[in-house]
């Protein structure tokens, strides 16, 4: 097997920056869930130099090198990465393309909403004119995980791991009563792999931290 290789920030703001929540954690819990070896490389968060944007055309992470495959955009990554173990989606036709379709979902209908929505809202604009888009798109989730465990396939999926990574901004879920999608959250990330992976970040961030604060 190829070597995998995330790359993240070298340091964010401690205590009170995105420690915790940058987006590598995502591919790192992929890689726990499903047993491969990984390193962590990092780019600057001051200065995006050409090789960043070079791998990154808008100055983000993560992006993966597996081998000589370079890819950005997390959840390219986590499909990437759900294509090289069953662990991480079904790999029969039917529950791939249903880990598909909720993994694009979890982007492009529920984080398009949510991210936009918690930018206006922690910049104290005085309207949120996103609230009743992003309270649509929870009720609308809060009513598949009613009737549901998981998302798709019956069963874990990468497609699990990134909903409950878009909706673990607590911010995001504290107005309205929605129980389902609570329990969904809570019972995702505690899993073992979401854990590690979460762990690790925090430490990464605490020693780049610690050094910065040295020199
Ligand atoms: N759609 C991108 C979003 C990536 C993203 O927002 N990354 C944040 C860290 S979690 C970042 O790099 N922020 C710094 C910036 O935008 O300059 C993905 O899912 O990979």
């Amino acid at each position: 097997m190829s070597e995998l290789v995330i790359w993240t920030l070298d340091w964010v703001p401690m205590p009170d920056g995105p420690a915790g929540f940058v987006r590598d954690l995502r591919l790192r819990w992929a890689c726990e869930e499903a047993g491969f070896d990984y390193s962590v490389k990092t780019v600057p968060l001051d200065g995006k130099g050409p090789d960043h944007l070079a791998r990154q055309p808008f100055g983000q992470v993560p992006f993966l090198d597996d081998g000589d495959l370079k890819l950005f955009e997390s959840g390219a990554c986590l499909l990437h990465l759900a294509g090289k173990s069953e662990k991480l989606m079904p790999h029969d036709p039917a529950g791939a393309a249903e880990t598909l379709q909720w993994t694009i979902a979890a982007l492009n209908s529920v984080e398009m909403a949510s991210v936009p929505w918690w930018f206006l809202e922690v910049t104290g604009a005085k309207e949120n004119g996103l609230t009743d888009l992003l309270e649509s798109r929870l009720d609308g989730l809060e009513a598949v995980l009613k009737e549901r465990e998981w998302l798709a396939a019956d069963r874990f999926t990468v497609a699990d791991l990134l909903m409950a990574d878009v909706l673990r901004v607590k911010k995001i879920r504290e107005f309205g009563d929605r129980p389902a999608s609570e329990s969904f959250v809570k019972r995702i990330t505690e899993r073992p792999a979401f854990k590690k992976a979460y762990a690790d970040q925090m430490s990464h961030f605490k020693a780049a931290d610690k050094a910065k604060n040295k020199g």
